[in-house]
């Protein structure tokens, strides 16, 4: 083969290095913004950007040629021109290195960029446009390395060794160095293939769901919770009496978020029951819906931390849908399985008692579930941490024992049954924060779900403990708010905090850690006064 031959051949595998490179950097991305912030899409975001940009006549130009089908063929026009692009960056990364990765950062610039203009872009938009630009360059320039190893070692010039990052005259055999591009070439395309793919359908699956969310319509409440006045306190980063929904907290197992239609969704009510029951969404709304205010809790929620939530949830309750299985004598606990395939093992008896408002919820704060929340049916149960009674993206509820089955949590060092261990928390001074001297209002949360909070006390450097301000009870199921005024002097103080619960037993002060059953202790925060 002439050399001139062969250094054509390489320039078309430079072109397919940048087809790859391009193709990683796509893929990373889509796999990030599935992760991290889903309208960050480079492809997506560069489409709507050229929409908003392009002129009004030639936008009605390609509706007038590709009618319902503009988008799609914008979108493959986009394609073709990234596709050129990227083989274009991989033969400027082959012959003038890094030209191409310099284009292939310029281009990840510009869809940042694009992204970062849409509305509504979430805080990690730009992760990843960024990663994705960081793995395709790595990428690129490994590729294209290889390919000038390749080369050198085929065409036989002087440097191969110094190009190749071999001692001079150690020069690889040309088998190897081509076996080398290609195995990374193969590996790299493959993989982006894949994971774009897979990213990109799981994204669109979620768009879907999150329209027909958006588009759902749930029947007002039968009966209504009734907030008293004086339920909120008025104090400057004191959390919400209601958590909003952007701001819950979210533990989950599952990679992506589950996406149910509601429409084809069925709860199956099975195990130890007279007859096996389906029920279908309309079903569920059907039984009437009420409101409930309930705090969930984590079970890995330290002291002091964040993992706790409050929220207005409309739904059924558990008992009155497990009455229609008609659960057998002999079985005391209930296996709720998701879709994702999480189990949790809720004693039977905290959802059929009578006094207890363990809910199928459908909505929380005056909304649809969010997809993350458990979409489009969940589990609340007051008085459990969430990990043995707030299964989301519900499927399943299994009538059974807890000598015969297991939950997903116990066997990874939890307790199977796990009853929220009352607690209370400091929200302001943050912790470390600076305040000014003077008068000032130190305030937090206390929860005892299913009990209910009588007191919260407060201790300041050492000294005697002292009720706090509560607000009004909504129930003994959610959180009260806590405030104390207090004359602070300059230098460093401590704050400690404890809850009386309604049964007037004290917080636990003895620290335990997460596991097996959940955090134990009193908080003592620091505040620095100047
Ligand atoms: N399907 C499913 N449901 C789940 C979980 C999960 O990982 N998967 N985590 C549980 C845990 S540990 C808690 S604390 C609550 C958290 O609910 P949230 O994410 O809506 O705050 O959901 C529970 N339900
Ligand atoms: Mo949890």
């Amino acid at each position: 083969m002439t050399q001139r031959s062969s250094a054509k051949r390489f320039i078309l595998w430079s072109a397919l290095a940048g087809v790859i490179g391009g193709g990683v950097f796509l893929a990373t991305a889509e796999l990030f913004a599935l992760l991290f912030a889903r309208a960050a899409s480079p492809i997506l975001a560069v489409g709507g950007f050229v929409i908003d940009i392009v002129p009004q006549p030639f936008k009605e130009f390609a509706i007038a040629t590709f009618g319902e089908y503009d988008k799609i063929a914008l979108l493959a026009g986009l394609g073709l021109a990234v596709f050129i692009a990227s083989a274009i960056s991989g033969i400027l990364q082959f012959v003038r290195p890094p030209l191409g990765a310099v284009a292939l950062v310029i281009a990840g610039a510009l869809s940042t960029a694009a992204i970062l203009t849409r509305a509504g872009v979430t805080p990690l938009a730009f992760l990843p446009p960024v990663l994705g630009t960081v793995v395709g360059v790595l990428v690129l320039v490994l590729l294209c390395r290889r390919l000038r190893a390749w080369r050198d070692s085929a065409v036989g010039t002087a440097n191969a060794g110094a190009s190749t990052g071999h001692a001079d005259g150690e020069r690889t055999p040309t088998g190897v160095d081509r076996r080398r591009f290609f195995v990374l070439a193969a590996v790299a395309g493959a993989s982006a293939i894949i994971v774009g793919i897979t990213a990109r359908t799981v994204s669109m699956a979620v768009a879907s769901v999150e329209s027909i969310r958006s588009a759902l319509r749930l029947p007002s409440p039968r009966s209504r919770v009734t907030v008293p006045s004086g339920a909120e306190l008025d104090v400057p980063g004191l959390s919400p009496l209601f958590t909003p929904n952007e701001d819950f907290y979210r533990v989950d197992t599952a990679l992506t978020v589950p996406t149910i239609d509601p429409e084809t969704w069925r709860l199956v009510i099975d195990g130890m029951v007279d007859q096996r029951v389906e029920l279908s969404f309309q079903d569920i709304l059907d039984m009437g819906l009420d409101e409930y205010a309930i705090t969930l809790t984590c079970v890995s929620n330290e002291v002091g931390g964040e993992l706790v939530g409050n929220a207005m949830w409309l739904g059924v309750p558990l008992r009155d849908v497990l009455a229609k299985a008609g659960p057998q004598s002999g079985a005391d606990m209930v296996l709720s399985r998701s879709v994702d395939g999480y189990t949790a093992s809720t004693p039977l008896s905290a959802l059929t008692d009578d006094g207890l408002d363990a809910i199928l919820a459908v909505a929380m704060n005056g909304e649809p579930l969010p997809l993350e929340h458990g979409f489009p049916v969940r589990m609340v149960v007051p008085g459990l941490y969430g990990y043995v009674s707030a299964t989301k993206w519900l499927t399943e509820l299994k009538v059974t024992t807890f000598a015969d089955d297991e939950a997903y949590w116990t066997p990874r060092g939890y307790s199977a049954e796990a009853p929220i261990k009352f607690s209370s928390r400091v929200d302001t001074p943050k912790l470390g924060a600076a305040v000014e001297a003077g008068r000032i209002p130190i305030a937090g949360v206390a929860w005892a779900q299913s009990v209910g909070i009588e007191s919260v006390e407060v201790s300041i450097d050492n000294g005697d403990w002292v009720a706090a301000t509560l607000s009004a009870p909504v129930n003994e199921d959610t959180w009260v708010q806590w405030l104390m005024e207090w004359d602070a002097t300059p230098g460093t103080h401590y704050v400690a905090v404890r809850a009386i619960n309604k049964n007037g037993d004290m917080q636990v002060e003895e620290r335990a850690p997460i596991a097996p059953d959940g955090s134990s202790g009193w908080q003592r925060s620091l505040i620095r006064v100047n």
